[in-house]
This record gives structure tokens, C-alpha cells and sequence, in this order.
């Protein structure tokens, strides 16, 4: 089964009740690019990729349509099958990693259909059909974080994720005790994340000056050398996130104890090819993990969900949704929501999500 057509097309979601507020990034709307691959024998399969604007990591919306456009004419007449697909694209274009992703979800959707069978499967087979979500903050005051961390413990998310940095690291600090207040004993999982921001002496105050409340650290700080600086000086694990940019950053950072876990986004390793192997580096080592992106809708959810569905429970941190914040699913029947903190599995051939295609008008490229 080969490559017959790829079209692209660019969707503007507006963040509902906005804005999305992190350390480095203040976002209203975002700006989705989606791939349709048309296959030789007739069958379809939806990709997607969406930075969350163009300051959280080394990518952006234009840049997904640019690096796209660059590959999809050598990659017409191309195998659907991940290995050769995979090897073509960086044959065509040197990382940009979140573009390649889109055709390689897009390319999994489509074997999942031709075949029959669900992504999950397609991955490895799922362990479960009800995969757990997080909440996750945006940087706020501490009382209002503290009030949503109790709705949403009461809502039955079993991880919470509080975003810090941007701002006196007292605030943070007082942020994640009111937060620790309210979640303590519930069994909640608490992620403090810094998505970047913090300089190594602020996060060694994080950590210093809560002691005795059992978060993980979340890329506190911008680089891997600030994370080896700070290690052996802090109690709390470290999870990398936007430092783990390709398979061969995650590995080193597993294989030599830099970290404790990981935040992993689907788009930022390349596609959920490269993520099953990340999955099974992390099993080797024990070590937990999202699965999760940086936003966007039914297509990107379905994608992290099926994965998600394949990891060890004992390890998966969860998959995070963008669904809260974005007006409407691309299909309103098998569109991805998180119900009492989890998420249903989809059960339909590929990602099992029928997007309706009318919602992106004419694609901005075609080949
Ligand atoms: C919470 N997320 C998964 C969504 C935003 O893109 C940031 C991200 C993270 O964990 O850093
Ligand atoms: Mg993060």
C-alpha cells in the first residue's frame, strides 16, 4: 500500500476561556496543522500536529506547514509502513520532528483502517480501555489553583500537574503548599512543572523549602545542564520534558540516571513510531511517563490515548487533553474527553475518530 496523495490543512482553535498561561508562553488561540494521506487502495488516515504558540519549544505552526510541504512531494509512491516511511522523511528533511510526526500518526491511522485494527494494536495491543488523564494548571494565583486542585481530585484525576515559573518563586512555592493542603491524602499524584523557566536557584528553593511534600519536578529549568547541576542537589525526582527532543536525548537521559521520568509529547519525538520505542526504553528502566502532547484536537488526543493504552499502568503518568479548552470535536460522536479523570479507549479501526473534514475548509497544500 503506498502514498497516493497528502493534503494539509491548517485549523485555528480558539482557547476557550483563555488565556493559556505558562512561564514562557501566553497563547488565545492556536493554529492546528492536520495531514490527510489518501493511500492506493482507497483508504484514508488523519495526522496532526500543534505547538502550543511558538515560544513553549522549538516549533511552530508555520514551520509544521513549511517542513511539510518540503517533504510531501518525495513522499508520494512511499510505503505506509513506519520503517520505510520514517527513513524516506529524514531522507527528505533533517529533524523537524513535530512535522514528521503528523504524516507518521496520519500513516498509522491509515494501516489501522486498511487492516482492520485499532492504533493500539497496531503498537502493541492496549492493556487497558480506560486510560488515566491529568489536570493540568496554567500559572495562577494560589488560591485559585488550590481551588481547582480540589474540583478536579473530586472529579477523579488521579495526577495533578501545577505550573510554576514566570514570577517570584515565592508565589510558587506558596502555590504548590495550598495545593498540598487540599490534595494531601487523597492519593493524587502532584507534578510541579516549570516548563523551562527556572533558574537553578530558584528550583533548588522549590525544592528546599518543601521538603515534605512529595511532588516531582517537572523541567524546572531550560537546559540538561541546569538539570545535572541541580540533581544531586535536590530530594524530589526530576522528570525531563522539553529537553527530550528526540529518542537519542531520552535515552541518554534514562540510560545515565539524569532523570526520574519523563513528559513526553508524541509530536516532539517524532511520531508514535519513535514513542513505542521511548515506551519500551522507559519499561527497561522503570521509569514513568506521560503520553501526551502540547495541544490540539480529536486527532493528536486519539493518538496519545492509543498509545497511552499500551503502557505498563504502573508507569503511565497519564494522557493529557487539550479538549478542555477548545469549542466543539472534530467528531462529535467519538471525539476524546476525559470523564472522571480517564479517558475510553476509542474502538474503532485505526484512531477511531471520523473527523469531520468540512471543519478545515480546502487544505492549505496538495500533492
Ligand atoms: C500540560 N501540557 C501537556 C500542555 C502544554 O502544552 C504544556 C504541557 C506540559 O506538560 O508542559
Ligand atoms: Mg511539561
Amino acid at each position: 500500500m503506498r502514498i497516493a496523495e497528502i493534503h494539509v490543512y491548517r485549523h485555528e482553535l480558539p482557547v476557550l476561556d483563555g488565556p493559556y498561561k505558562l512561564a514562557l508562553a501566553e497563547v488565545r488561540s492556536l493554529s492546528t496543522t492536520l495531514v490527510k494521506l489518501v493511500a492506493d487502495t482507497g483508504h484514508v488516515g488523519w495526522g496532526e500536529t500543534c505547538p502550543v504558540g511558538p515560544t513553549y519549544a522549538e516549533s511552530h505552526a508555520a514551520g509544521a506547514v513549511a517542513a511539510l510541504s518540503e517533504m510531501a512531494p518525495g513522499l508520494r509512491g512511499a510505503e505506509v509502513l513506519p520503517i520505510p516511511l520514517h527513513r524516506r522523511m529524514d531522507g527528505l528533511l533533517n529533524g523537524h520532528n513535530y512535522a514528521k510526526a503528523a504524516v507518521d500518526i496520519a500513516a498509522h491511522d491509515l494501516l489501522g483502517r486498511h487492516f482492520g485494527v485499532s492504533v493500539s494494536d497496531l503498537l502493541g495491543g492496549a492493556v487497558t480501555d480506560r486510560v488515566p488523564s491529568y489536570y493540568s494548571t496554567v500559572v495562577g494565583p494560589p488560591d485559585e489553583t488550590a481551588r481547582l486542585a480540589a474540583e478536579k481530585r473530586a472529579e477523579g484525576y488521579p495526577r495533578l500537574q501545577v505550573k510554576v515559573g514566570g514570577r517570584p518563586v515565592e508565589e510558587d512555592i506558596e502555590t504548590v503548599r495550598k495545593v498540598w493542603e487540599v490534595i494531601r491524602g487523597s492519593g493524587m499524584r502532584l507534578a510541579v512543572d516549570g516548563n523551562r523557566s527556572l533558574t537553578t536557584r530558584d528550583a533548588l528553593r522549590l525544592s528546599r523549602e518543601c521538603p515534605d511534600i512529595p511532588f516531582i519536578m517537572e523541567q524546572p529549568c531550560n537546559t540538561i545542564e541546569d538539570l545535572q547541576k541541580i540533581r544531586p542537589q535536590v530530594g524530589h525526582g526530576i522528570y525531563m520534558d522539553e529537553n527530550s527532543t528526540s529518542l537519542n536525548t531520552a535515552i541518554t537521559a534514562a540510560g545515565t540516571g539524569l532523570v526520574d521520568g519523563f513528559g513526553m509529547k508524541v509530536t516532539r519525538i517524532g511520531g508514535l513510531h519513535p514513542m513505542r520505542a521511548f515506551r519500551d526504553v522507559c519499561a527497561a528502566r522503570n521509569l514513568p511517563h506521560t503520553c501526551d502532547d502540547s495541544w490540539g484536537g480529536d486527532i493528536i488526543a486519539a493518538a496519545c490515548t492509543h498509545i497511552g493504552a499500551t503502557v505498563a499502568p504502573e508507569l503511565l503518568e497519564g494522557v493529557w487533553l487539550a479538549a478542555p479548552y477548545i469549542e466543539g470535536h472534530y467528531d462529535p460522536e467519538n471525539g476524546i474527553r476525559a470523564e472522571g479523570g480517564h479517558i475510553k479507549r476509542p474502538q474503532g479501526a485505526g484512531l477511531g475518530v471520523e473527523p469531520d473534514e468540512s471543519l478545515f475548509g480546502t487544505p492549505v497544500a496538495s500533492f
